[in-house]
């Protein structure tokens, strides 16, 4: 596991990565931490790439804390041709909280194939609403299609994928609003696809911030010199996590499940079966609290273990400030791509130029019985050399942001894979021996 510690008042950036997820997140006008360190490079096409958005946080003089949270990054393919499209959230006015010109718009990218992207989100439909956080893609209704959720602080919406470059808001039928029982909207940064009841579909869960609102917001510093508030000044909220019915609707679960039982002040979650039951848990980053593990009870209800299972404060037993959190075991060597989003900046497209012969496998699995996404669904590889790695399909993790579900392996000087094993959350055990490497390989869950 891994996440960052850095004080969330200094604005964030976004990494997240072409071929899987990374968690680490920079302030602007700093380079990423990893370009150009040791054998690693990374070179910046952003201008050969036609990819003009410049995150616009919309902010005031007195720098009110939602313009360092936002600017979260979907990396999917939204139009199945086979190369990964990417997704920018954006913010608003402030006060009004507003999309008034097109310098706040959300913005879809779609990847021409030759290095360039055309800007389609008009077309899409994906100009969004509201002060914008975070993403989260995913197949939520099995039908081929990825679809998308879009948090933020005035509107979170859910977009359904129409299959033909469009995308429909289908929020309020889909009761995800991510309002209260009193109709208040809660600021929500981040959110995770899980099937947390391994019915084959997936269900939603939504990382919530602070009670902040455009009447109860503090200011700080002097005069003319504002900074950013102290998380610490504004009261935390709970997290939502909502069922899904399958017919394109969702009930919220969170009080069922124990979710709503715990007020933190959340940014982004991550998922992964830490113990291994077969039931994925949901790990909560918070930001100057202790951090949430919420472990599933037999796809029923969660219990929140961070203390008992030393996740909730840092080797010291104080809460960290914890922003961006990965479940995986990131070692996520193959060339790994980036894009990162920054206020005020444009975005930059990472390509990595490494050079080095080293061996991969790219691995796409396609759920039947599970979701179709293969979300949750464990891998282990185990290479030519004997070197045994674990990963498990996700598109959670990284600040505000969401990963390509492809699952990568760097495998080294291995050049054929000796055994993949997959243990879907439908349970089934599936085994593939003697696989070459330096591919991208589509598993479809077996049926038995
Ligand atoms: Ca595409
Ligand atoms: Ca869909
Ligand atoms: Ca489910
Ligand atoms: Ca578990």
């Amino acid at each position: 596991m891994l996440f960052r510690k850095q004080v969330m008042y200094g604005a964030a950036a976004t990494l997240t990565t072409l071929f899987g997820s990374v968690a680490l997140s920079e302030r602007p006008g700093e380079a990423p931490r990893s370009r150009g360190r040791g054998t690693i490079r990374f070179e910046n096409r952003q201008t050969q790439s036609k990819v003009n958005f410049i995150l616009n946080n919309g902010t005031t003089d007195d720098k009110p804390i939602i313009d360092s949270t936002l600017g979260g990054v979907a990396l999917f393919d939204f139009d199945n041709d086979g190369y990964l499209d990417i997704f920018f959230t954006n913010g608003a006015r402030i006060p009004g909280l507003v999309k008034e010109n097109e310098s706040f718009y959300n913005r879809l990218y779609r990847n021409n194939h030759d290095g360039t992207f055309t800007d389609v989100s008009q077309h899409a439909g994906l100009k969004g609403e509201g002060y914008s956080m975070g993403v989260a893609a995913a197949d939520f209704d099995n039908d081929g299609w990825t679809d998308l959720y879009v948090t933020g602080v005035n509107r979170n919406v859910l977009y359904h994928n129409n299959g033909d470059g469009t995308f429909t808001d289908i929020t309020e039928r889909a009761g995800v609003s991510g309002r209260d029982a009193n109709g208040k909207k809660r600021w929500s940064v981040g959110a995770a696809w899980v099937d947390y009841d391994n019915d084959g579909y997936l269900d939603l869960f939504v990382v919530n911030y602070l009670d902040w609102s455009p009447e109860n917001s503090k200011v700080c510093g002097k005069e003319g010199k504002r900074l950013s508030c102290s998380p610490a000044l504004y009261h935390g909220l709970p997290n939502y996590l909502f069922r899904n019915n399958h017919d394109g609707t969702f009930t919220d679960a969170s009080a069922e499940t124990g979710i709503a039982g715990q007020i933190g002040k959340g940014m982004s979650a991550a998922v992964a079966d830490y113990n291994d039951d077969g039931f994925i848990d949901i790990f909560v980053a918070n930001d100057n609290e202790r951090n949430f593990l919420f472990r599933n009870a037999n796809g029923r209800t969660f219990t929140e273990v961070g203390v008992e299972a030393t996740v909730g404060y840092n080797q010291d037993g104080l809460p960290v400030s914890s922003m961006g959190v990965d479940f995986r075991d990131l070692n996520n060597d193959g060339k790994i791509d980036v894009v990162v989003s920054a206020i005020g900046d444009s975005a930059e497209l990472l390509y990595n130029t490494t050079k080095n012969d080293n061996h991969w496998i790219l691995i796409d699995a396609i759920g039947v019985k599970s979701n179709r996404d293969g979300i949750g669904t464990r891998i282990k590889i185990t290479g030519e050399s004997g070197l045994v790695q674990y990963n498990h399909v996700t598109t959670a993790g990284s600040f505000a942001s969401s990963s390509d579900k492809r699952v990568h392996f760097g495998l080294g000087a291995d050049k054929r894979i000796k055994e993949i094993e997959l243990r879907w959350p439908s349970g089934t055990v599936q085994v593939l021996r003697n696989v070459k490497a330096d591919q991208l390989l589509k598993i479809t869950e077996s049926d038995k």
